[in-house]
This record gives structure tokens, sequence and C-alpha cells, in this order.
């Protein structure tokens, strides 16, 4: 299945993996491109020389391209930006912010920047100073979200701009995928099923919970401060819930989440740590390799999409 994206990426299917926080590291990525999509190593918050590091693993792994997710809302975002340039990263995505100012050099470098935006507003404005895509990601995602469904962004998005759209929140099989692609899509982002890849290192702890989770097992929070996360319902979104009507103030929140992300992807307390998970978690029920999840999905996305 050809798109303008399997053609900016150079990739066989038009399936990215989603840039998360500690999951997307260079294992998961390389496993992702290796099978024929785009992988992504998730920068996160972490310093500049440890992405350099997983760019540098990932390569040992795949000679197939592969890209970066900068989290704009990263103290060491600047640098970041730069080492993907001084390694020669094809493609980035930006999440959590407006990454206007580094556009300019990642143009000049001749990067392909990716960002996701959460509405039609930013989407055209990104168009604007040159992105060669958006990733149009709904309310349905894990981790950081905006506020519209998939459903609804997606089709508003391909209509305001002529890049290129790819679509994210709540696409776990083909059928989604087959979904996007009606509403305009040209490629797809899945970040909550490739948690659970055979190659992804995430603890057994947190693959059981997302293996295990039923549709209604996810809950937003972070509402009050503006910055909404889904995770799945445990004891710490318990306390949060309980702290943030209580009016806790941003500053005790942030305290109480402080590290719990990396607790529960790699130490597997899914009980008081962070596991941030998509809507469409209840969905995913096996753990299969990377290359198994890519041809499954894209066999069931061409029956459908060809049928007459
Ligand atoms: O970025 C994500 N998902 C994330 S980032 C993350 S780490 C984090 N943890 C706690 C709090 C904040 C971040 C975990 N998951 N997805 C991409 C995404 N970007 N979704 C929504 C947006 C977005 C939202 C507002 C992009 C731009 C924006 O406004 C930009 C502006 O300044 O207008």
């Amino acid at each position: 299945m050809e798109t303008r994206i399997t053609e900016l990426l150079q990739i066989k299917y038009p399936i990215i993996q989603g840039g998360m926080a500690w999951v997307a590291e260079h294992n998961l990525a390389a496993a992702v491109s290796q099978a024929g999509g785009f992988g992504l190593i998730g920068a996160a918050n972490a310093p500049a020389e440890v992405v350099r590091e997983e760019i540098r693993k990932a390569r040992e792994l795949t000679d197939r391209p592969f890209g970066v997710n900068i989290m704009l809302l990263s103290p060491h975002a600047a640098e970041v930006a730069q080492v993907v340039i001084e390694e020669h990263v094809p493609a980035v995505t930006t999440g959590a912010g407006n990454p206007e100012k580094y556009m300019e050099q990642w143009k000049e470098a001749g990067i392909k920047v990716i960002p996701v935006i959460a509405s039609v507003a930013l989407a055209r404005r990104m168009e604007r100073c040159g992105a060669d895509a958006v990733v149009a990601e709904g309310m349905e995602s894990g981790g950081h979200i905006g506020s519209l469904t998939t459903m609804t962004l997606v089709p508003q998005v391909v209509d305001a701009v002529k890049i290129p759209v790819i679509a994210a929140g709540g696409i776990g099989d083909g059928r989604g995928f087959a979904a996007a692609r009606m509403l305009g899509a040209e490629a797809v982002q899945m970040g909550t099923r490739f948690v659970v890849a055979k190659e992804s290192i995430v603890h057994a702890n947190y693959k059981e919970r997302i293996l295990k989770a039923k549709d209604i097992d996810t809950e937003v929070t972070g509402q009050s401060h503006g910055h909404p996360v889904r995770g799945l319902r445990n004891q710490m979104t318990r306390e949060y819930t309980r702290l943030e009507k209580e009016g806790a103030t941003f500053e005790e929140l942030e305290y109480l989440t402080l590290g719990s992300l990396r607790r529960a992807v790699m130490e597997g307390d899914v009980k008081k740590g962070t596991v941030m998970a998509g809507q469409i978690a209840g969905l995913i029920s096996k753990e299969q390799t990377c290359g198994e999840m890519l041809e499954e999905i894209m066999k069931e996305a061409e029956q459908l999409l060809c049928q007459k």
C-alpha cells in the first residue's frame, strides 16, 4: 500500500510507532523499522547524549530508516533538536508543543518534520512553517492528549491542509487502519499495540495490564492543570484524582508523579506507577513480534479496503 507517507519516509507499510517515553527505545524502534514500518526513538525527558546513544544502538540493529520523537516540554529539547541533525536522523516527530523554532534548522539539514497536533489550527500553522506531514492525534491515545476524538479530528485536519495526515489515537488493528484511511489519513501511528510487542523492553507487569485491560479501564488525570494524561486506572490514578478534587497545586501533583512512568515501565510497579495506555488497550490481547503485528494489520486492512 503506497501513500505519500510511505514515499516520504521510504517505508513498506504506512504504520508509524508512537514515540512513547521510556517505551520507545532502540530495540523497539529498530524492530518496527526492520518489519517495514517506521520506528521512533522517544526522546521524552532524556538528555541529548542518551538520545545520541539510542540512535547509534538502533543503527546497529537495522539498516532501515527510523526517526526520533522530541517531547517539547523536555528541558533537553533544544539539545536533542541539535543531536538529530548531527546524527543525520531522516525524520523527526514532535509532541506536547509547537516545534516552530526548530523547523528552519531541521529543514536546512534535510530532516522530514512531522509534528503531532491535536487541533486544526496547529495543523495549519505547521503546514505554513514547512512541516512535511502531521500526526493528528485523538484523545483516545495514551499519554498527554488533546480534547478531540480521532474520528472528528482526522477528517477536519485532512480538509484543512494539503500535506499528508497520519491518524493516531484508538488504532490497534486492521479495522482501525482501514477506518483511518477512510477518514483521509495516509498512514497511522500506533502506540499501545507496540507496547506489548515481543521486542518491547517494557516490564511484563505493564504488558500484562494492557493485555488484560477492558474497554473502560483508562482514565484521564491532570485536566485541572492543563496537562491531561491518559493511562490505566490504578492506585496512582485514584490518589491523583482524589488530590485533584481536593484542589492540590500543580507542584503537589507533579511531585506525586515524579519518576512514576519509569517505575511502571522499568520496574513493573503497575500499582503506584503511571501506566500510560490508550483506550484501545481493551482490544489488545496478544504479544507478537512487530513483524507479525504489521503483517496481520496490513492483511486485514487490505481485505477491508478492497471489498466492493
Ligand atoms: O506528546 C504526546 N504524548 C505524550 S508526551 C508525554 S510526556 C508528558 N508527561 C506528562 C505531561 C506532559 C507530557 C506523554 N505522552 N502526544 C503528542 C501530542 N501533542 N498530543 C497533544 C499534543 C499537543 C498539545 C498541545 C501538541 C501541541 C499543543 O499545543 C501547542 C501550542 O503551543 O499551541
